[in-house]
């Protein structure tokens, strides 16, 4: 069994996205610029934007992250992104999730400008993904296809079974895995999935993003799978200081010894979703200058 750790991968990325930016400023005298809007206090997001910060940060992005109350009202935010959408000098938009009830996600995130949606959530972009055309991925599934790629596990012809039907990971990562290039045959399946463990059982690459805690046992499992823990669940735990601690989806100490590889959590897909919202921040950034040079 080997550990699909996610720090190099992330390292390797952070090199290249490095040496790109710097060809990038040098060529164009912009600096990628992030614009983050947070909502609320969630303290889960509000370590995610900080570790999205420190990311810009090591590559020498500029960002600003735009702070609201729990209760700010829709029209704020619609303003605030419309405002962002017209500045040339941002170059991705990023609105962390999840958002207060009383807000209405999918209008808010189809608000952001589809070239500056770093996140890939828009429909045009969703729609792009989903026909192979180039287009901003959303950064969980690219990052799971960056260290399958890194560890070198094949994708042509495995039958890749995907638990969860998120618009995040589980529908993007499907789509993508079943392309020309990694020809994967995909399963998904979710809540309402009947005989779960049977389906699961036959998958050679196993994907499990549903917020569920140590939810997949062995005993849905094949003998020699790989497993992509994409699950980050905060549970009690007294005998740490912060009182909880982070596990997966996948009952990691249970399944790992059945397995060929498997990613753990901390340290696994969560790590490499922050490398490609840099990735995306950039790209955006030189799209950006592209056509702003076309048109000057
Ligand atoms: C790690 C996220 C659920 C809901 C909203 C590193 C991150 C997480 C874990 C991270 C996530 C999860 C993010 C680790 C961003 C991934 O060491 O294991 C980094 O920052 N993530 C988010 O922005 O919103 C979420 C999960």
């Amino acid at each position: 069994m080997k550990t699909l750790w996610g720090k190099p991968v992330a390292e390797a990325v952070y090199l290249q996205l490095e040496e790109e930016s710097a060809r990038f400023i040098k060529s164009t005298n912009h600096v990628p610029h992030l614009a983050v809007v947070l909502v609320g206090s969630d303290p889960a997001s509000s370590s995610y934007v900080e570790m999205k910060e420190k990311a810009c940060d090591r590559l020498g992005f500029d960002h600003a992250t735009y702070r609201f109350d729990e209760s700010v009202s829709e029209a704020t935010l619609l303003s605030l992104l419309s405002k962002l959408n017209d500045d040339p000098v941002v170059d991705g938009i990023l609105v962390q999730l999840p958002l207060p009830d009383h807000l209405d996600t999918t209008k808010i995130l189809d608000t952001i400008s589809p070239q500056k949606d770093v996140d890939g959530f828009h429909p045009i972009n969703v729609g792009n993904l989903l026909l192979g055309n180039p287009s901003l991925v959303p950064c969980t599934p690219l990052g799971i296809l960056k260290m399958l790629e890194y560890y070198e596990i094949e994708t042509s012809g495995k039958h890749v079974v995907v638990v969860g039907r998120s618009h995040i990971v589980g529908k993007p990562i499907a789509a993508l895995l079943f392309q020309k290039g990694w020809d994967a045959t995909v399963t998904i399946c979710h809540s309402k999935t009947q005989n779960l463990r049977d389906i699961t059982s036959l998958a050679d690459i196993l994907i499990v993003a549903i917020g569920k805690p140590l939810f997949i046992t062995p005993d849905y499992v094949k003998e020699g799978a790989v497993i992509i823990d994409v699950g980050i669940n905060r549970v009690e735990d007294a005998g740490r200081s912060r009182g909880y601690r982070l596990v997966g989806d996948v009952d990691y100490e249970r399944v790992a010894p059945k397995t060929t590889a498997i990613t753990p959590v901390p340290g696994g897909v969560g790590v490499m979703t922050v490398a490609m919202l840099m990735n995306n921040t950039l790209q955006a950034a030189k799209k950006g200058r592209n056509e702003a040079e076309i048109l000057a």
